[in-house]
């Protein structure tokens, strides 16, 4: 409108110009119209962009509007049923869907608000019991922003419904008649015309297996790709679709696949929304609860990715639903209906497990997973598993059960909206006199070894193993009842869970207890002054900027940033970003199973793990993927004799998972390979080293690089990480075929100096369980010692070097500590 009153503007100065008493124009006159035609033009090319930006560019995405979207579907009476319906190209189908769009825009009458901003519904499809799916889209414009929370479920429903029964009074016989009908919030980007649009497809699933694929399988579709497969099976069968393949964009939000127990986008009836990409080990395969199923895709990202292929068939229903039984064997195993595939929608049943007169049942799942968004798994209002009047839902990644009596009843539900890949659960009868012969049976009725009682680790989960403990003469007793090594008083972590370790530590309650043991003032804490010697008192105040400390991270235009583990966190503290580049590492782009227990790791589960093989020896040791060009494992893999040290002699293994089968790991030679020059062979002290490639890695699902800590990183004692590798699996034993993961806790330096006869040096990080029993072993070594941190990224704590044994009673493994050789690691391969 600004556009339109300027150009009025200068037509005005225009007639005021060209009056007949200056015919013959001056210089000053021409100079004029010059600019007046350029500010034209330049009107006319601003009104131009904004037509542009308008009609074209913003005609997908809404944003001048608030466009929302309502789904559902319709029961019809007074209509028979024509098969011919089913096809959206048919005649029928339009004329039926158009007389069928106009009532529901005089239902929409009903409500004054809907009708002034309703723009139109949509037909999408029929189907037997005379079902009849749409959607209704309402537009609102940006002034009128703050009515948009108007536009909720319930005024739609509220709307339809009393439109239905103003209808129903005035109906005429002939009439098609709505007797019931749905409405969901759905997402403005799945409303499709089923008519004139691509990218939409109706299946017919039987008993063989058909394929699908998105559109450009493999080679990616395009962005903005807005795609639908309605899928029908005859009467009494369920749908199933197999997603043999599964990679789109990480980001739900805008890439996503979305599946409908419905033929309308209604998210009341929503089975699963996923993105990403799903390794073998965790395919995606779902059911519906009737014989329909819709699914969606959505793709707003530029990056391209391959897509989907899946395969669809039908499941007879009394196969997909039937589950429960009785149970009377004294052990066996049970799963949710067609796990692991997704369990269909609205299936109950029960399992009854019956064992002998006088014995229990302990019941154990190797696998839970029954979650939804939104739902409070307190709660558990939607799908759950009830036993013994608890319900249970979400994620678990251990659950372990004891019955009262020698019968345990199972039950299993699940809603009409949103599944998951279910339960296994494995059932055995016990003796209650002797529940864990010759082991200690914990609250949560797990078995552990008697050597994890009292050892100052929660070996059952809930602590149970570590009450009621005699402290020995080495333990301090917590405020709590547990015992803790006395080397753990006053380490500054709260190693009790309650603090008592950390009170009286020789500080007053109004003092500050530095790292190296001096009390100061409180107020010295973050005062922006280096009180304490070693800086401690001001190592995680974030706003004090410019004290550089020790712990500090130091930014490249040197400013120091004094936060915990600041680098890759995804938040920029430094100025110049600098903590914030070079973060592309740490990912695992696939989505992996998390099936509890088992040590066999999955494929891309680790995808920064390398194996080194020697000659004709095959592997000898591990080292991790730090670029696409270099590799950190330990000096000591290549210190055993002159050709070890030639790179010729070494082959490497990248996203490998089973050392018999190498066809699709990438195989790389080795240019370069730098130890470090203050390698100690009888200390192991600076068990480093780095390996240049001879030609890049390519990343990919199951080859990435894992994220270097900075020098200040913490890892703190009781910390879980995990060590990796294709090592033995126990002292003097085979080395394993498939790689092998090992969750391994940080053990405080002091306490391990004791446990190792002093001889850690400050190259070097213990990891392990001081009961035993979990470690790194032979053929680990050069590996890496991986930790999740909140950041969502993977960084390396460690590099797996040496041990007494492998896994034996205190003697954790021994790693060497990436963080003080991290200038050192930057300084040769510049990473
Ligand atoms: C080794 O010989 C080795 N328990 C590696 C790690 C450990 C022991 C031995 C730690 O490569």
């Amino acid at each position: 409108m600004d556009a339109a009153r300027y150009y009025n503007g200068n037509r005005d100065e225009r007639l005021d110009f060209i009056t007949n008493k200056e015919k013959k124009p001056s210089s000053r006159k021409y100079g004029i119209i010059i600019g007046v035609l350029v500010a034209v033009l330049i009107i006319a090319a601003v009104i131009g962009i904004l037509v542009w930006f308008f009609a074209f560019k913003e005609k997908d995405k809404p944003s001048s509007r608030s466009t929302r979207v309502f789904s559902g579907h319709m029961k019809l009476a007074q209509v028979k049923y024509d098969e011919k319906l089913e096809d959206t190209s048919s005649q029928e189908f339009q004329d039926f869907a158009e007389k069928l769009q106009e009532k529901l825009k005089t239902l929409y009458q009903t409500d004054p608000l809907l009708a002034k901003y309703y723009t139109k519904s949509v037909v999408t499809a029929f189907s037997e019991g005379v079902m009849a799916y749409y959607w209704s889209q309402f537009d609102i414009p940006a002034t009128d922003y703050e009515i948009v929370p108007e536009f909720s479920e319930e005024r739609i429903l509220d709307a339809l419904e009393s439109g239905i029964e103003q209808q129903s009074r005035a109906i005429q016989l002939s009439d098609v008649k709505i007797t019931n009908i749905t409405a969901s919030a759905t997402d403005w980007r799945m409303a499709r015309m089923p008519t004139a649009e691509e990218c939409f497809y109706r299946l017919e699933a039987e008993d063989v297996e058909k394929m699908f694929q998105s559109p450009g399988y493999p080679s990616g579709n395009d962005p903005n790709s807005r795609c639908q497969w309605q899928i029908r099976a005859s009467e009494e069968n369920t749908i199933t679709v197999n997603f043999l393949d599964f990679n789109i964009k990480d980001d739900c939000a805008n890439d996503f696949v979305s599946i409908f127990d419905s033929l309308s986008p209604d998210y009341s009836q929503a089975i699963t929304k996923q993105c990403g990409q799903r390794p073998p080990s965790n395919p995606l395969a779902v059911v519906s609860s009737g014989n329909i199923m819709l699914i969606n895709l959505i793709t707003d990202s530029s990056v391209q990715k391959p897509g989907f292929n899946a395969t669809y068939k039908i499941i007879p229903q009394t196969e997909a639903k039937t589950c429960g039984g009785i149970l009377s064997e004294s052990e066996g195993n049970f799963t949710s209906p067609l796990h692991p595939k997704f369990y269909p929608p609205a299936v109950d049943c029960t399992w009854t497990i019956k064992v002998p007169d006088g014995s229990k049942v302990r019941l154990k799942f190797n696998m839970f997973r029954m979650k939804e968004p939104g739902v409070d798994v307190n709660i558990c209002h939607k799908d759950y598993l009830e036993i013994m009047g608890k319900k249970y839902c979400g994620e678990m990644s251990s659950l372990s059960l004891t019955s009262d009596t020698n019968i345990l009843e199972v039950k299993f539900h699940s809603d009409e909206s949103y599944t998951d890949k279910g339960f296994n659960a494995e059932y055995t009868a016990y003796d209650p006199n002797n529940p864990c012969p010759k082991q200690f049976f914990c609250n949560t009725s797990i078995c552990i070894s008697n050597a994890l009682k009292c050892d100052g680790w929660n070996d059952c989960g809930d602590m149970s193993d570590e009450t009621d403990c005699k402290c020995d003469k080495h333990q301090f007793r917590c405020a709590n009842g547990l015992c803790k090594p006395d080397l753990w008083v006053c380490d500054t972590v709260d190693d009790c869970g309650d603090r008592s370790d950390e009170a009286q530590c020789g500080c007053e309650a109004n003092q500050w207890r530095c790292a190296n043991g001096d009390c100061l003032p409180q107020d010295v804490i973050c005062n922006g002054k280096k009180d304490c010697e070693d800086g401690s008192d001001e190592s995680s105040c974030e706003n004090a900027r410019g004290v550089c400390t020790i712990f500090s991270f130091k930014c490249a235009n040197q400013m120091c940033v004094n936060k915990v583990n600041a680098e890759c966190d995804r938040v920029m503290d430094c100025s110049d970003n600098s903590d914030e580049e070079h973060c592309d590492c740490g990912i695992r782009p696939y989505k992996l199973n998390r099936i509890v227990g088992g040590q066999d790791a999955e494929l891309g589960e680790w995808p920064w793990q390398v194996s080194l093989h020697f000659k004709t020896q095959g592997h000898v040791c591990g080292a991790s993927i730090i670029s696409n060009k270099w590799l950190l494992s330990a000096s000591h893999c290549f210190k055993y004799n002159a050709e070890y040290e030639d790179p010729a002699n070494w082959i490497t293994y990248s996203g490998l998972q089973n050392q018999l089968t190498f066809n699709t790991a990438q195989r790389r030679r080795v240019k370069r390979i730098i130890t470090h020059t203050g390698y100690n062979d009888i200390t192991y002290d600076y068990d480093i080293a780095l390996m240049e490639l001879m030609e890049p890695l390519e990343f990919s699902k199951t080859v990435q690089p894992i994220c270097l800590p900075a020098s200040t990183h913490i890892f703190p004692p009781g910390m879980s990480c995990w060590v990796t590798g294709w090592g033995t699996v126990r002292e003097q034993g085979l080395l394993a075929k498939t790689l092998q993961k090992a969750s391994v806790k940080m053990i405080n330096d002091t306490v391990c100096q004791k446990y190792l006869s002093n001889s850690l040096t400050t190259r070097m990080l213990c990891s392990g369980y001081l009961s035993g029993g979990i470690d790194a072993c032979q053929g680990d070594s050069g590996g890496p010692l991986s930790c999740f941190e909140e950041s969502g990224k993977w960084f390396q704590a460690g590099i797996v070097s040496w041990g007494e044994g492998c896994a034996r009673q205190n003697k954790p493994g021994v790693y060497t500590r990436v963080t003080s050789l991290r200038d050192w690691i930057k300084t040769y391969s510049g990473v």
